[in-house]
């Protein structure tokens, strides 16, 4: 990281009982996709197919968590943060995602729990985090009604087996990937390049969402808490044209108020209904569901990596052409804001994290929030030492709890930070290509090294708080 990017230094503490955790996903991490009565998901097939991971990868193998989930909860243990937040596979619970429980698979999940119980981790729970079981996709996946309805069948399924000793419980993880990414930009599984087919599964999601809370809420007793994450771009406005202006707010409705405002104000924003009037009359949205979707809410996640810099772009192209994760504006332009990047070109951006929460606590009635996901890839590797020297990771994650530090001094409600992620893994499109981690993996034998930023996140945690 560069000059530029440098945060005001000096000690921060956070507010006593602060909740410090990492967090990851199934598919990123278990490997072992046939073990257990696991079937496939969307992700095995899309993974599998040519041209569609850049280094050819696949989550067969990835950080081979299922095997190793002791060793990897030792390290969370070392690490000292009171949380750690993983997804449940679909496909391991319910293999064809219809039917009764796969209790080897439940089973899996019950000793992971267990250990991390044991070394004094508070587990937390995410039901969805992209890998849909392959038969529901072949049956139209999530651009079908029915899907949803699945989803809270198996929220049940798992809140059952595991609620006894999980109390923290959120639906999906970041909706906005499973819909457009998945099914307009076709950058993720199924790959598919629709923008109708985006905007269905967007709202069969949020569906699924709604009725997932119904039947947990229906379950719960005391000490459960209930919530959703969802990722955030602000978008800035990066040129002086009415144009500009009225690209922006597009982008803005389409990326974030889609997702936000049906779960947090039961409904959808109007300027998002009429700019996507040429595309849907919105007549996949039954009378009832927006009352279903907007439940009660314990917590609110945030997943935080930059704000976008947009502005419009050639008017006479079209808005709805496939291919773009901004369906209806297709035609904006995403501009490159010269701030200092990650090895994924991400810009930096730690403002944006202190504006975005703000910004939640002003516009909607908000639960407290916990981010549920930040964090950084960089191009890591082993030094002579035997070491990993990522000192850029670790000044992005001090900046950004500076950054999160001022939200709270501000007023904003946050609960906690989960940094994104304990052990480098399968990073979806950029396969093993993109390192995350606190721990450094070696895929080829496994092995895992933690890196500097794990013994500086474990001082942090230690001190509750960044030193000077
Ligand atoms: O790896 C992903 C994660 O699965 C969801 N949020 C963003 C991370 C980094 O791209």
């Amino acid at each position: 990281m560069n000059k530029e990017s440098a945060q005001p230094k000096g000690s921060v503490a956070f507010p006593e009982g602060f909740g410090w955790g990492t967090a990851t996903a199934s598919y990123q991490i278990e490997g072992a996709v046939t073990a257990g009565g696991r079937k496939s998901s969307i992700w095995d097939t899309f993974s599998h197919t040519a041209a569609k991971i850049r280094d050819g990868s696949n989550g067969d193998r990835a950080c081979d968590h299922y095997h190793r989930y002791l060793e990897d909860v030792d390290l969370l243990a070392g690490l000292g943060a009171p949380y750690y937040r993983f997804s449940l596979a679909w496909p391991r619970i319910q293999p064809d995602g219809v039917g009764k429980a796969n209790q080897e698979g439940l089973d899996f999940y019950k000793r992971l729990v267990e250990a991390l119980l044991v070394r004094g981790i508070t587990p937390w729970v995410t039901l969805y985090h992209w890998d849909l079981p392959q038969r529901l996709q072949d049956q139209g996946g999530w651009p079908s009604r029915e899907v949803a309805y699945r989803l809270a069948d198996y929220a049940e399924i798992a809140f059952k087996a595991l609620s006894g000793q999980v109390d923290h419980w959120t639906t999906l993880n970041e909706p906005i990937c499973s819909s457009l990414l998945s099914y307009a930009q076709g950058e993720h599984a199924p790959g598919h390049r629709d923008p109708l087919e985006a905007i269905r599964a967007a709202h069969h999601l949020l569906l699924g969402h709604g009725l997932a809370l119904e039947r947990w809420r229906h379950e719960q007793r005391d000490g459960h808490q209930f919530g959703i994450t969802i990722n955030l771009e602000p978008i800035v406005c990066a040129g002086p044209d009415e144009a500009d202006r009225d690209a922006a707010r597009r982008v803005d409705g389409i990326t974030n108020r889609l997702f936000l405002d049906p779960v947090l104000k039961g409904q959808y924003p109007s300027d998002v209904i009429s700019d996507l009037a040429p595309l849907t009359d919105f007549g996949h949205v039954f009378e009832g569901d927006l009352e279903v979707i907007r439940q009660p809410l314990d917590m609110f996640g945030l997943n935080y990596y930059h704000r976008n810099w947009i502005t419009a772009g050639d008017p006479r192209s079209d808005r709805f052409s496939p291919g773009t994760i901004r369906v209806g504006s297709a035609d904006s332009v995403v501009v490159d804001p010269g701030l200092p990047t990650t090895a994924l070109d991400w810009p930096i951006d730690p403002g944006g994290l202190t504006g975005v929460l703000t910004w939640l606590a002003e516009t909607y009635r908000m639960p407290p929030i916990w981010i549920t996901e930040s964090g950084s890839a960089w191009n890591d590797r082993v030094d002579g030492d035997g070491a990993v020297h990522d000192s850029d990771r670790i000044a992005y994650l001090d900046a950004h709890l500076r950054a999160a530090r001022a939200a709270i001094d501000a007023g904003v409600d946050l609960r906690g930070y989960f940094v994104w992620t304990s052990t480098d893994n399968f990073e979806w499109a950029l396969g093993e290509s993109a390192r995350f981690g606190l721990i450094y993996l070696d895929y080829e034998t496994q092995r895992r090294i933690p890196k500097d930023s794990y013994r500086w996140f474990r001082d942090v945690v230690a001190r509750n708080g960044l030193a000077d």
